[in-house]
């Protein structure tokens, strides 16, 4: 028997068709004990907003996200608005005793984020954060690979997540889909867009990072704005950092939106005293492992393709071969979220993982702008590795 747990979302973007699509499906892949009900969703255009909820089947349309945290007929918030909103809706969600589903990055910045998870923590509530990639079933086996021990003492963390979608010095500062340009809007460039991203996995994977020296650069310097003002660019367009992990291995992590030819080339290979793994994300189905225990006339890199049953998720999906993709990480991060509501278990990353990731990602910046490595304030997120 599933019980119904009704949703209000806020933000019908890109994330908000994801999510929407996350509450729509997790029913007919997972037995949860929860069934979403899809209750309102809030935008700021009231035809947008329409529009989106009868494409969607979400029952209402509001034009002031306050009327979802008013209404005691939704249970949950999912905040999948830009960025400068998330602050203030977690912290109204938070006192109105709302649980929270929050898009990444958690917020502008390292002081807001602390804020909002004081807030959530006070009221008891479950609450989690949309790094899907934690989700994607082959870095749920290259979880599985460290957590054996195939891999031995770790010396090298790799990781880069590269785009290419703002090399055109056309593509404006701020409006819809452009608003991560913007620093009013989204805090911070590629550092906390995609970085957070590989931060997030890197401390899953490797546990917690203790320094890092980073370097950062705006290479188209002013853009027009969607009403043809030019403005200033002040986010980060590339973000390059090194790391030490408390684990003693070294990081190098990339990230850009200036790497032509490159989409979504979220990656990491990892090397170990007795093997190595390597994922990219464009090829998202494969988990590359190299064992130094094999026989050594037979070693060499394998490719692994995570659809077997016995690989994370993959039991809940299609048969062995028939791949899965990017918006199944969301249903899957979902499942597990409400298998975590019965149980009353935590279910990771939650605001609590997400300020972590927050303040190495804000260490980042500090250390670009003073040129000098920065140690973050570490361990906020309690032991690592759940
Ligand atoms: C940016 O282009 C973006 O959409 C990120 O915001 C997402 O988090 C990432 O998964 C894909 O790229």
């Amino acid at each position: 028997m599933t019980r119904p747990l009704n949703i209000g979302i806020v933000g019908y973007g890109f994330m908000g068709r994801v999510h929407s699509n996350a509450y729509l499906r997790v029913n007919q892949f997972f037995d949860v004990p929860f069934q979403p009900v899809l209750k309102a969703v809030a935008g700021r255009t009231r035809d947008k907003v329409e529009d989106f909820a009868r494409r969607w089947g979400w029952q209402g349309a509001e034009t002031d996200w306050r009327a979802l945290i008013d209404s005691k007929d939704i249970d949950l918030i999912d905040i999948a608005s830009t960025n400068d909103t998330h602050h203030e809706i977690a912290l109204a969600g938070a006192a109105a005793g709302k649980m929270i589903l929050c898009e990444k990055p958690l917020a502008m910045n390292l002081a807001q984020a602390r804020e909002m998870t004081l807030a959530v923590e006070k009221s008891g509530k479950p609450n989690m954060v949309w790094f899907n990639y934690r989700r994607v079933p082959a870095i749920g086996l290259a979880k599985q690979i460290i957590q054996e021990g195939r891999l031995g003492k770790v010396f090298h963390y790799r990781a880069t997540y590269l785009q290419d979608w703002t090399i055109s010095s056309k593509v404006p500062v701020g409006g819809t889909g452009t608003w991560r340009l913007d620093k009013d809007v989204a805090g911070a460039g590629v550092s906390g867009d995609l970085s957070t991203h590989n931060i997030d996995t890197a401390i899953w994977l490797n546990g917690l990072i203790t320094r890092v020296s980073g370097m950062t650069e705006i290479f188209v310097k002013s853009r027009q704005r969607p009403d043809g003002r030019t403005a200033r660019v002040e986010i980060d367009d590339a973000c390059t950092f090194l790391a030490r992990f408390a684990n003693g291995s070294n990081g190098t992590f990339e990230a850009t939106r200036y790497a032509r030819g490159r989409k979504n080339k979220n990656s990491f290979e990892i090397n170990g005293e007795k093997g190595s793994i390597y994922f990219d994300l464009e090829d998202m189905h494969q988990l590359q492992y190299f064992s130094h225990e094999d026989a050594s006339h037979l070693q060499g890199w394998r490719t692994i393709l995570v659809t077997a049953a016995e690989h994370p998720y993959m039991a809940n999906w299609w048969v062995p071969g028939a791949v899965i993709g990017y918006e199944h990480t969301f249903v899957n991060a979902l499942a597990d979220f409400l298998k975590g509501l019965e149980k009353g278990e935590r279910v990771r990353p939650d605001f609590r993982d997400a300020l972590e990731t927050q303040a190495i990602a804000e260490a980042v910046l500090d250390s670009a702008r003073t040129d000098k490595w920065v140690r973050p304030e570490i361990g906020m997120g309690q032991e690592f590795g759940a």
